[in-house]
């Protein structure tokens, strides 16, 4: 019932919109501001909310302001940007990199400095010290907020504060997160007191719901920036869960349940009643959750509703991502010719040399997620009529939405009941979550409970068969991903349950 738009603003799309050019422009590719008003009045109109994407750690370098900080040295917007001499024969202020590859630094010889971008070397980083940018970036969410949109997604919103005086990063931690630096800006010295304002002079004022991108900031550092009487955001995108412990997003691995299933059991418990967690496994930045777990697809449906099953059944704010609810997998890119993402890109060419470049890339490639929405076996999956824009995923002859919708234990009706389970139950939502600390390893199990109202969830993390827990429920059997009763005391693969006392 609420849709979060990935950016649509007016944008030169070196990071598919994440560099903005223009605020208070929609992108040509994407229709105009009349289309963006009849998209959110059609939204309200069936009782739902739109959440856009306010990226405000950084601009395009085509913004104007950009532009005039770089040319113009009597430009208001001369002190908008992160600006720095550098040391002296071509080397930058610092030696952090660029998550996105290569150092975090362009020189610009029309100003005889160097400007800092923490992505792209077109996404300029704002100098958010400069009250002036702050008031500007407040009026920009005002702006649409005053249009009546619902509320922001906001993009690595944990970053905007850097440490005084931009000191090296550490070599350890550098080759640890794959880029130096990030210790002064992951958790900066200012964050607070600049989501406070943020929260003061815009989200406030409309009431608006707010979910911060926080990478690496944890429980304890994501509780002081949701706790209900801080002031600061609702919720945040924690994503500790999102790859197993000691390996990173570019490695070929087989993604493990368990550990994930820990880090979320944890948040549950211990993130408190004052704060609100978000539940996830998809987004535009992260392969298939699907093909990660299980490469070969054999227990391709069965995992995809578990996943829903785990989704719907745990506290906090569920959001899917788009063809989660099909079960899309990730797409077998030939080469790199048919990738478009600029991460995968510079990752690719950084790597040429160190042989096996694509292969690294293709395992975490940010563009498994991004292919067409596969709505039909029409061509291109039903897509577009014309040559979109980046390759389709051949599967869409058997994973789409209109079969989906025709086939009645489809991945999709799953996600459905459960949606609606969840709203008609309170508890599903707000209920205590006890888990069974005594379950086999391997298996998730836990209750929630409410009122009087109980519901038990088994899940079986693993390809393997597992002893079945007996906790002496004796409910009703309400979903599972098996269609055929099981015999004996055991979880078959991946298998998940949920009962209602
Ligand atoms: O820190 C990271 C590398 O491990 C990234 O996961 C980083 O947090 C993430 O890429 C930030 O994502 C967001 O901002 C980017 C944009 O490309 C992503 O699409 C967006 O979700 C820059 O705006």
């Amino acid at each position: 019932d609420a849709i979060w738009c990935s950016p649509v603003y007016d944008s030169p799309n070196d990071d598919n919109g994440y560099d903005i050019r223009d605020y208070r422009k929609i992108m040509r590719e994407f229709g105009t501001m009349e289309d963006f008003d009849r998209l959110l009045s059609e939204v309200h109109a069936r009782n739902m909310r739109l959440i856009m994407d306010l990226v405000i750690n950084h601009s395009s370098d085509e913004h104007e302001w950009f532009r005039s900080s770089a040319t113009d040295p009597d430009s208001p917007y001369r002190d908008f940007y992160i600006w720095r001499k550098g040391k002296g024969d071509g080397i930058p202020p610092n030696n952090w990199d660029s998550i996105f590859s290569g150092p975090a630094w362009n020189y610009y010889p029309e100003r005889g400095e160097w400007a800092m971008h923490l992505f792209s070397s077109k996404q300029m980083d704002f100098n958010w010290d400069n009250e002036a940018v702050r008031k500007e970036l407040f009026q920009i969410a005002n702006w649409w907020l005053e249009k009546g949109i619902d509320g922001f997604r906001l993009d690595v919103i944990s970053f905007i504060s850097k440490k005084e005086g931009l000191p090296d990063g550490n070599a350890v931690i550098g080759s640890l997160m794959g880029f130096k630096g990030c210790e002064h800006y992951f958790y900066g010295p200012h964050l607070h007191q600049y989501l406070r304002e943020l929260r003061e002079h815009s989200f406030g004022k409309f009431d608006a719901f707010t979910v911060g991108e926080c990478q690496g900031t944890g429980l304890q550092m994501s509780r002081l920036m949701t706790g209900d009487d801080r002031g600061e955001l609702d919720v945040v995108f924690s994503f500790d869960h999102m790859d197993n412990p000691g390996k990173q997003r570019f490695q070929d691995y087989r993604f493990d349940l368990r550990p994930m299933a820990k880090n979320l059991m944890e948040w549950q418990l211990e993130y408190g009643n004052h704060c609100w967690p978000t539940v996830f496994f998809e987004n535009h930045d992260h392969p298939r959750m699907v093909s990660k777990i299980d490469p070969d697809g054999a227990y391709r449906c069965e995992i995809a509703k578990l996943l829903a099953m785990l989704q719907m059944t745990l506290k906090g704010t569920p959001f899917i991502y788009q063809g989660q609810e099909l079960g899309m997998t990730n797409t077998p890119f030939a080469s790199i010719d048919e990738l478009r993402d600029v991460e995968s890109v510079n990752l690719y060419h950084k790597l040429m040399d160190e042989g096996e470049a694509f292969r690294t890339v293709l395992s975490g490639s940010r563009d498994h997620a991004r292919t067409p929405m596969q709505w039909s076996g029409e061509k291109n999956a039903g897509f577009s009529e014309g040559t979109p824009w980046i390759r389709v995923n051949p599967d869409y002859f058997k994973i789409n939405a209109a079969d989906e919708e025709n086939a009645i234990d489809s991945v999709l009706h799953f996600y459905r009941s459960l949606i609606a389970l969840r709203k008609e139950n309170p508890a599903l939502v707000y209920g205590d979550v006890i888990p069974v600390t005594a379950s086999p390893k391997g298996l998730l199990c836990y209750f929630r409970r409410m009122d009087g109202q109980r519901f038990y969830v088994e899940l079986n993390l693993t390809g393997k068969t597992v002893q079945h827990v007996n906790t002496g429920m004796r409910g009703t059997l309400l979903y599972s991903n098996y269609t055929t009763r099981r015999e004996g005391a055991v979880m078959r693969p991946y298998e998940a349950n949920l009962y209602q006392d």
